[in-house]
């Protein structure tokens, strides 16, 4: 496949103000009919050639200005058309399989409902059209059909007219006044019913809203409206933003590649992110649709109002909506909570992918299928970069570049350098050294170290950025620290300072200690680094109790946790300092459990261990199994030795009765943890403990928690529960997802052989991206099993992604990575890794989302 590239980019030569598309809908047949007004772009080299792009697409008839033309040529999928004036009409007339269409990108049927997918390049799987976000037109759309298949029938904007005919057909026109790129085109058509609710805007336009879902579902909507309201009113309070249209409609669909999309006036969703009640739903299924609603409707300004000039452009829109998302999350519960959770997620995943062979910068310069660049780089690297912005200007200043930003670009298909050039004169920085963020790859390091000489502390910070694919060289990025030193005798500090390190290495002196202080550094996470620093274990101990940062007192629990399991893992620790190491991370939990200042969802974040995936990360050419068992030891360890304070906890929240306070989720938290070292130390009692919270749950958080452990045990309850689960919930598609990923997540030693069946069962299909994602991403992220030495998990997954591709390739190439992060990884493991790579490489047919992704895993 071609690689395009980010230095290619030249205007279009063509642009569409307005298209009107006419649809005749049916599951296996639907005609597409598109009318486009074309014209020359002053703007671009003039090029007497249309270009509309097609993927599939057999042209049925051409017309230009109402007469049939036949002047016209395919190149690949694309329809080139010679046009002698600077405006005309287009016509073109294609039939299309929705049925057929298993990639999930386009027109597509699920559940017997038509929907589409347009972002990226899916609209060219509808109709020939310049399929790039440079180009926005005003679409009207024209759909009819069955009215018993479809008696709904949506699309962008408003309702302008509807009919129905004798032969038992209706129809919808639809018309969107708001010029759109064509990755956010969308319609729907099926049997669903609507959640209703209204919002009044701060300028006093009403909105109506609804939630689309299938009959039944509607009783589990109640939580996605209430955060699209509470959305629309922070989006109008903290941005200045408010609602264009009439009318906001979401609906919900089974089948989905990703976790929902923008489109304008109509988002759709994967019903993972709208449906929710207490009995079927997590309290952290609950966080995820808050946000991903608040998500999407906050696109509606920053992507849609402003979209992006190209997909290099990609994190214009979703690195500034994931911060603004994270914003919103954290301002509806608890802030420090939130970003410890978001911190979580960018090391588990981000830090990973920028460390890998898949390493790129949050603007990447090159790609051959973009639907590989919606990553944890462009998302969230992406996000914390713009809230680097934040730190350096103060909310305030910040929010003057927003408003700059949108008054400059609205409207307009924009670039990161617009968006980093209207922060800079909105908020009044200078970012001509930031900009490295967005071309640079890799999490910069940065090594610590505090002299303390009579009454002075010498900080020195150095920074390095390591060499990724294709960047070999690197210079030193603007890293913004917010810091403190503590005095060891008042157990206080003198105040924050915000030390901005610019150059490889710079130091900073700080007088008036007569005693070495305790440095507390990157506070609230202020960069995306991975600070370097030699804190004795008293140091992280006295952190983890007096800083005033919640995120720094998480962090130094976390290192506490770190250099105690990498030094076990690299086999550094004599008997007695392994004991010793214990003792001080048994100190800081029971002091951590003991803590009457501390709220319960916090205290559940201070007794979260590292992931697996993290501390291997530090550790070169690990051996995972080892990271697996030295952390399993040392919960044994900790659920042993802190056996009556667990069991005190596990009885103190179990007698919290359910509700969606604070307090009651705090309580959830805290018991399942409860539960989780209890397992590791006395898996009997664990069990009895686990089947107790099982029977008695009236909710999902403390059921799935039960059940989870439960899963991890080699217990009779083991399969009384699991058979419960399923027999309970059997028809709720996104609960029996739980029951694939619960198993195929599980500590249990044979879980490798579950997965194995599960892929066999009843339940199971390659056709459904939740299930295939419950199965094997769990699967693949579950160390213990997946990095079997003999490389069985390997193989299984390799099989999956060549199973899938033909199907799907966009949600095979999805479960690639794992694969590639074979350099890793111990050399016995890493080679068969890398046969599986090469498996999977030597297939002539793959998609072209597999290829780059194996290709590039491979290099
Ligand atoms: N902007 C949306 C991206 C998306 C997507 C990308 C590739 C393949 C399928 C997809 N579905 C949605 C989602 C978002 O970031 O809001
Ligand atoms: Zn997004």
């Amino acid at each position: 496949a071609p690689v395009i590239n980010r230095a290619d980019y030249r205007p279009p030569a063509w642009l569409v103000p307005e298209i009107a598309l006419d649809f005749a809908l049916s599951l296996d047949a639907t005609r597409v009919k598109s009318t486009l007004k074309v014209e020359r772009n002053a703007a671009a080299d003039g090029s007497a050639t249309l270009r509309l792009n097609g993927d599939g697409l057999v042209a049925q008839e051409v017309l230009v200005d109402g007469q049939a033309h036949n002047d016209w040529r395919m190149e690949g999928g694309d329809l080139l058309i010679d046009l002698p004036g600077d405006a005309h009409e287009i016509s073109v007339e294609t039939v299309i399989n929705p049925a057929a269409n298993t990639q999930l990108s386009g027109l597509y049927a699920s559940n017997g409902m038509l929907c589409t997918q347009c972002e990226a390049e899916g609209f060219r799987r509808i109709a020939f059209f310049p399929d790039r976000p440079d180009v926005l037109s005003v679409y009207s759309v024209r759909m009819a059909g069955d009215k018993s298949a479809f008696p709904v029938l949506l699309s962008n904007g408003n309702p302008v007219a509807a009919g129905e005919a004798a032969d038992g057909t209706h129809l919808a026109e639809w018309h969107d006044p708001w010029p759109k790129p064509s990755y956010l085109f969308a319609l729907v058509a099926g049997d669903l019913v609507a959640t209703r609710d209204q919002f009044v805007t701060r300028s006093g336009r009403t909105v109506d809203l609804a939630i689309y879902v299938r009959a039944g579902d509607e009783a589990r909507t109640g939580h996605a409206m209430r955060s699209l309201i509470a959305s629309m009113k922070w989006d109008e309070e903290v941005y200045g933003r408010e609602y264009d249209l009439d009318l906001f409609n979401i609906v919900a669909v089974a089948d989905f590649n990703a976790g929902a999309m923008e489109n304008k006036g109509l988002n759709i969703f994967n019903t993972r992110y709208i449906l929710a009640d207490p009995e079927t739903a997590t309290d952290a299924d609950y966080d995820a649709i808050e946000g991903v609603v608040a998500h999407e409707y906050f696109h509606n300004w920053s992507g849609n109002r402003v979209t992006c000039r190209d997909w290099f452009q990609l994190s214009l829109k979703e690195g500034f909506t994931v911060l603004r998302d994270q914003q919103f999350s954290a301002d509806m519960g608890s802030a420090p909570v939130k970003r410890i959770e978001d911190v979580r997620i960018l090391r588990a995943a981000q830090f990973p992918e920028d460390s890998g062979p898949l390493a790129h910068p949050i603007r990447p310069d090159s790609y051959q299928e973009i639907s590989n660049f919606y990553t944890a780089t462009v998302y969230n690297k992406g996000a914390e970069v713009i809230r680097m912005m934040t730190v350096l200007a103060g909310l305030d200043r910040f929010r003057k570049g927003t408003d700059l930003y949108f008054e400059r670009h609205d409207g307009e298909a924009a670039t990161c350098e617009d968006f980093v050039k209207a922060i800079e004169d909105g908020a009044g920085l200078d970012l001509a050294q930031f900009r490295r963020w967005y071309a640079q790859a890799g999490t910069p390091r940065v090594d610590v170290s505090l002299v303390h000489e009579g009454e002075t502390a010498t900080l020195t910070l150095r920074q390095t950025v390591p060499p990724t694919p294709g960047q070999p060289e690197k210079l030193p990025m603007v890293i913004p620290l917010r810091t403190a030193l503590f005095d060891r005798a008042t157990g206080k500090h003198r105040g924050e300072e915000l030390l901005v390190l610019t150059e490889a290495e710079q130091s900073w002196a700080f007088d008036g200690f007569a005693q070495a202080p305790v440095l507390s550094i990157n506070r609230g996470f202020s960069a995306p680094v991975a600070i370097r620093s030699p804190s004795s274990n008293e140091d992280l101990v006295f952190l983890a109790e007096h800083d005033d940062d919640p995120f720094a007192r998480y962090e130094a629990m976390q290192q506490l946790v770190v250099q105690h399991l990498v030094a076990a893992v690299e086999g550094q620790l004599s008997d007695a300092e392994r004991d010793a190491g214990r003792r001080a991370i048994g100190d800081a939990i029971a002091a951590v459990l003991a803590d009457p200042a501390l709220d319960d969802l916090m205290r559940g974040e201070l007794l979260i261990l590292p992931g697996e995936s993290y501390l291997a990360e530090q550790i070169p050419a690990v051996d995972p199994s080892r990271v697996h068992d030295e952390r399993e030891a040392l919960k044994g360890w900790l659920g042993t030795t802190l056996g009556a304070a667990w069991r005190d906890l596990h009885d103190r929240c179990s007698a919290v009765p359910y509700s969606l306070s604070a307090e009651a989720r705090g309580a959830r938290k805290l018991k399942t943890l409860a539960l989780v070292f209890l397992a590791a130390a006395d898996a009997g009692e664990a069990a009895r403990r686990a089947k107790a919270q099982y029977d008695a749950a009236d909710n999902m958080t403390d059921r799935q928690g039960a059940l989870m452990v439960l899963c991890g045990l080699e217990t009779p309850e083991r399969a009384t529960a699991l058979a419960d689960f399923h027999d309970r919930f059997a028809g709720n598609m996104l609960v029996i997802d739980k029951w694939f990923s619960l198993q195929a997540g599980s500590l249990h030693p044979h879980a490798i052989d579950h997965v194995k069946a599960l892929a066999e069962h009843a339940d199971f299909t390659l056709t459904n991206p939740n299930r295939v994602r419950a199965l094997y991403i769990t699967f693949a992220a579950n160390a213990g099993a997946f990095h079997a030495a003999d490389g069985e998990g390997y193989k299984l997954l390799a099989d999956l992604i060549l199973q899938l591709d033909p199907i799907n390739g966009n949600v095979a190439a999805r479960c690639v990575p794992p694969l590639g992060r074979w350099r890793k990884v111990e050399p016995g493991r890493a080679k068969l890794m890398r046969e599986q790579l090469e498996r999977i490489a030597a297939v002539p047919d793959l998609s072209r989302d597999v290829r780059e992704q194996v290709t590039r895993s491979l290099e």
